[in-house]
């Protein structure tokens, strides 16, 4: 397939809810969408990198500025151009997975549309439906948490996160625990730990939690695995795992015995697939992760979710968690579960008009420059 020019999009959704984690607040989901387009037809992708770089190195505008200048003349310049082809193309630049997991998924879903096949099918999904969790900001105050927890299990969802970080973690867990009793519970604390705190985080084992997320530093993998001998509660990670071969790694350490994936973190739904096949070879079981994505996310996200090996369930909570109005269908929750699309490609549709109220700009890249112009 040939491209013949990818649209840039800029959206800003605003959130149903503050959501507050030990990198800041977001009240407002800023991403960017790019649309590839083919004489054939065209196809989506979600860019999930944040407005600052505050979870990872990458941020939006600078994504829109490395897809722009360095990932999409490569991509032009190939008349036979795949989904597969796109990581291969791009490896020369360094890292930005978001960046290039974003173009890859529009390919995605272009080519899969064009051969009347969903996504869930062409990563090998085995269910239907997915369990799904909620991830659950840090709050002013435990009766404001105790508050939106009850509120998340009363729409039915089946396991409960809480993000932690130093001064919100233990009390915030017992309280929980004490008033939900036997709930699926696990915490994230996005890198707001050190070893020091190894004992401190040992007091959350009594809560018997699934699992704790990324208490260090991305970088820190090996902290990771002392933590794993120090604690019972299973060490889970997210930040650090940015490909198949860092989670082979960190499992071999014995840094995670779950791991979270994110396709927007390892580069696109293909390496997604194979972090998957990798911890599965190894007994480790996975769960997807969310970046507050639309629906087009959402949907890339829960066709994944439904791969064998993600056996605990997800932060694919329901589009009403996030937006008051989406820019797809929403995603309902249906008994603690969303429905897997089965349409070709991503298998949402995108509403023109939802998305024209949200967007904030609009730029078209043309693969071939009109004449005269530089
Ligand atoms: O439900 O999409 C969701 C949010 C789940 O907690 C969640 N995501 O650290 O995993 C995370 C966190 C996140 C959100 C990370 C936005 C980066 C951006």
């Amino acid at each position: 397939m040939k491209l013949t020019g990818v649209e840039l999009r800029r959206i800003r959704l605003p959130l149903v809810g503050e959501f507050r984690t030990s990198f800041g607040s977001q009240k407002a989901r800023d991403a960017l969408l790019v649309r590839a387009v083919s004489p054939d037809g065209d196809g989506w992708g979600e860019c999930v990198a944040l407005a600052a770089p505050v979870y990872s190195p990458e941020y939006v505008d600078g994504a829109e500025h490395l897809i722009r200048h360095h990932l999409l003349p490569p991509l032009f310049a190939d008349h036979e151009l795949t989904a597969e082809k796109v990581a291969p193309l791009l490896s020369h630049v360094k890292g930005n997975q978001m960046a290039k997991g974003a173009l890859e998924m529009a390919l995605l879903d272009l080519e899969l549309r064009l051969r009347d096949e969903s996504l869930a099918t062409h990563l090998g999904a085995v269910r239907e439906w997915v369990d799904c969790g909620v991830s659950v900001g840090i709050m002013n105050d435990i009766g404001e948490l105790i508050d939106a927890v009850a509120g998340y299990l009363d729409q039915g969802y089946k396991r409960i996160k809480l993000k932690i970080e130093p001064g919100w973690d233990v009390k915030a867990v017992q309280a929980v625990r004490e008033r939900f009793g036997d709930i699926l519970l696990q915490v994230d604390a996005n890198t707001a730990y050190t070893l020091q705190d190894a004992a401190h985080l040992a007091e959350l084992d009594e809560f018997n939690l699934l699992l704790i997320e990324q208490p260090f530093e991305e970088e820190d993998v090996r902290s990771h695995a002392e933590l794993a001998k120090q604690i019972r509660t299973p060490v889970c990670l997210d930040e650090s795992i940015n490909s198949a071969r860092a989670a082979t790694d960190a499992i071999a350490i014995g840094a995670c015995s779950i791991v979270n994936i994110k396709a927007g973190r390892v580069g696109g739904y293909l390496e997604a697939k194979r972090v998957h096949d990798v911890c599965e070879a190894k007994g480790v079981p996975v769960w997807c992760g969310g970046m507050l994505e639309t629906g087009l996310g959402r949907a890339a996200n829960v066709a994944l979710a439904a791969l064998p090996n993600f056996t605990l369930p997800g932060d694919t909570s329901a589009s009403d968690r996030y937006f008051a109005q989406d820019i797809t269908e929403p995603f309902v929750l249906d008994d603690g579960r969303l429905r897997v699309p089965t349409g070709p490609g991503l298998g949402v549709t995108v509403s023109q008009d939802a998305l024209d109220q949200v967007t904030t700009s609009t730029k078209y890249i043309p693969a071939v420059k009109p004449a005269g112009r530089k």
